[in-house]
């Protein structure tokens, strides 16, 4: 209370005095009796000080939200700098460098895939059966005999073109096959029931090392087949060595390499000349030393010398035999679609050297003679395991007998 003391009383009696003589000429034409003009005078000193007070604080309040907005605008500003530098500094995931990973093919585009490579098989077989059918409107013994030499053509061979005809025949002599569509039908399931028979299914987890021996004549793509089959199989997660056994071209050697190469798989081979044996014995060695999953071995193929070519496939499966028994686990022939019915008679003459598990049918995009896969399944009972479609790495595919047939019938 010391400031209250020190004030100088007088002076600020004196200064309310005065105070009160400037408002008293306002106050008397106002009307205020003189008695109150004290009053009113400090009444509007309190009011001119209460309002002086609130405006101080107004302006406070404004000079301090002024003071706080800067701030939060910075704040702002910096998050968002924050937003661009995370984005900008947040590193690239590797999945953002590397391709994404392709969508796993959907039944409809292998379907098409398929349809696309069985095109020329496809017109030259239900493409001509469906013209022939739509000229017709009964089912007499002419269209039969039709049917028979566009089945022919097709290189569905004879014995199996017989086949058919026999139960067509005897489904119209039973009155059931009124009209072109239960043709069409019959012929559909019996195809089907020519691809789908029991034979014994490729396991590869049936045995470790699997080993796969590759046969079949120069050219029809034994070592395509074995870099496409080396390529899915080691995508599958499968430990995949390739032995190249055909020594008898340098090139196919090097051909091999490349496969392997490019499905990052380890590739034995010797030198042009070497035995064949000798490969597939060191090939064996390996894929049994490196804990492999699958061993493809390649072979060499000179029809020209017939004989020792097959016994050279003899003894190449006794020396595999001998370092892991029972393999080889599967004796894989290669085919060439396009050479048509040539391709049973390699079928045949190779089952006779080394018992078949399988066949792999190559070419299939290239030809109008599909429908030899359809004599090999009747006149060998040998499984068709794959089909080849192209020169890419993923035009190799399983051979599946429903999808073959809808494929073809447009189903
Ligand atoms: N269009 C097509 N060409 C193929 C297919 N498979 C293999 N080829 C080609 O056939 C040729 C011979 O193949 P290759 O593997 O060297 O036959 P190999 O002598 O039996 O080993 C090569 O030009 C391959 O690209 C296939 O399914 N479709
Ligand atoms: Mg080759």
């Amino acid at each position: 209370m010391e400031w209250f003391k020190a004030l100088n009383w007088v002076a600020v009696v004196e200064w309310l005095n005065t105070f009160v003589a400037s408002l008293s000429p306002l106050l008397a034409s106002a009307g205020v009796p003189e008695e109150y003009w004290s009053l009113v005078a400090f009444g509007v000193l309190y009011l001119g000080a209460t309002l002086v007070v609130l405006l101080f604080v107004l302006i406070l309040l404004k000079s301090f939200r002024k003071f706080k907005q800067p701030q939060q605008e910075i704040d702002r500003a910096a998050e968002k700098d924050d937003d661009l530098s995370a984005a900008e500094i947040t590193p690239i995931e590797p999945e953002h460098l590397v391709e994404p990973e392709p969508e796993p093919e959907p039944i409809l585009g292998l379907f098409e895939r398929l349809k696309r490579g069985l095109s020329k098989t496809q017109s030259s077989l239900v493409g001509r059966v469906d013209d022939l059918l739509r000229s017709r409107t009964t089912i007499d013994e002419d269209l039969i005999e039709e049917l028979e030499e566009i089945l022919i053509t097709a290189d569905l061979g004879m014995q199996t073109t017989q086949k058919l005809i026999k139960s067509l025949e005897s489904c119209r002599a039973r009155g059931e096959l009124a009209s072109p569509d239960q043709v069409r039908q019959l012929l559909m399931e019996e195809l089907e029931k020519i691809l789908k028979f029991e034979s014994k299914p490729l396991d590869v987890s049936s045995a470790s090392p699997f080993v796969i021996m590759v046969i079949g004549v120069n050219g029809v793509g034994k070592t395509t087949t074995i870099g496409k089959l080396a390529n899915q199989f080691a995508q599958a997660g499968k430990k995949v060595i390739l032995g190249a056994g055909d020594t008898f071209r340098a090139a196919a050697a090097e051909q091999l390499q490349i496969w392997g190469d490019r499905a990052g798989v380890e590739v034995v081979c010797h030198a042009e000349g070497a035995d064949p044996s000798a490969v597939a014995f060191d090939a064996a060695k390996a894929a049994v030393a490196r804990k492999a999953d699958i061993l493809l071995l390649d072979t060499a193929g000179r029809l020209h010398t017939k004989v020792n070519l097959m016994e050279e496939l003899k003894k190449i499966r006794r020396v595999l035999d001998r370092e892991i028994p029972g393999a080889p686990h599967e004796v894989l022939l290669v085919l060439d679609a396009t050479t048509g019915q040539n391709a049973l008679t390699q079928a045949k003459l190779f089952n006779e050297a080394v018992p078949l598990d399988g066949i792999a049918l190559t070419k299939l995009d290239g030809t109008a003679k599909g429908g030899i896969v359809v004599a090999i399944a009747a006149e060998m009972q040998v499984p068709v395991r794959f089909v080849g479609i192209g020169e890419q790495l993923d035009d190799l595919r399983p051979f599946d007998a429903e999808m073959f047939v809808s494929v073809l019938f447009d189903r």
